[in-house]
């Protein structure tokens, strides 16, 4: 019997109705699930420990805990990534190392999640309420952006996927630099203010609302109810 897929779009997003193609099947969509780690969101991780609040960045959990719910059902490929380095530290560049010194939580010190950003400690694990699924996708990459020295590339065009939606932590930092990577790559992408949170409101706003400047210049920003609004599911 002939199934005809779920579909995606078109989503109510600001500067435009995403995506730009109108609609697209969820098979070519995936869902990006941005460093969801203690580390980032929960207590005595590296966030916590640079005396950020983390209510802000555990913000979005609710709605990606949902969000993923649906991607799962409609098809869409799920992808996890983990910011983190080796034991050794050979893939952790000085300055990095420096500032995160600088600010009292150096990356590869001890700390009440084990060690800071390090693979394999507790608080470089990604958070139950958003933990992969057996079989899902997890990139794990040394620096902000998802693409920088990963195989994400390979692996999203190998499944041929064209779109990405994406949630996570930072709004500012690594989502927001996956995001850039992405649309320079050709990647159509959805940004979902629900499902992302930085360390300051402000800079979450406002890292959203480059987005869609210049005409949606990185892509577009919508809700995860949105999103989940203008699917349509899979028929038979
Ligand atoms: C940061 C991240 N903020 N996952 N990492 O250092 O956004």
């Amino acid at each position: 019997m002939a199934v005809t897929p779920s579909v995606i779009g078109p989503v109510n997003a600001k500067p435009y109705a995403w995506p730009y193609d109108t609609s697209v099947p969820a098979e070519r969509v995936a869902l990006l699930c941005i460093d969801w780690q203690t580390d980032f969101c929960g207590p005595g991780g590296y966030v916590d420990t640079m005396g950020y609040d983390i209510s802000l960045t555990r913000a979005g959990l609710p709605a990606t805990q949902k969000l993923l719910a649906h991607a799962r059902s409609t098809g869409m490929l799920v992808v996890h990534t983990r910011e983190g380095h080796d034991p050794d530290l050979t893939d952790l560049p000085a300055n990095k190392r420096w500032r995160s010194a600088r600010i009292g939580a150096e990356i590869g010190s001890a700390g009440p999640c084990g060690r800071i950003l390090i693979k394999g400690e507790p608080g470089w694990e990604i958070v139950p309420e958003v933990a992969p699924a057996p079989g899902e996708v997890v990139v794990d990459k040394p620096g902000k952006g998802a693409f920088y020295a990963t195989g994400l590339d390979l692996v999203l065009r190998t499944r041929g996927i064209t779109h990405l939606v994406l949630t996570g932590i930072t709004t500012d930092v690594c989502v927001h630099t996956t995001m850039r990577e992405a649309n320079d790559r050709g990647y159509e992408c959805l940004i979902l203010s629900d499902c992302t949170g930085a360390t300051d409101a402000s800079n979450h706003e406002a890292a959203l609302h480059m987005v869609t400047m210049q005409g949606g210049v990185f892509g577009c920003v919508s809700t995860s109810e949105e999103l989940i609004a203008a699917t349509t599911p899979a028929a038979t």
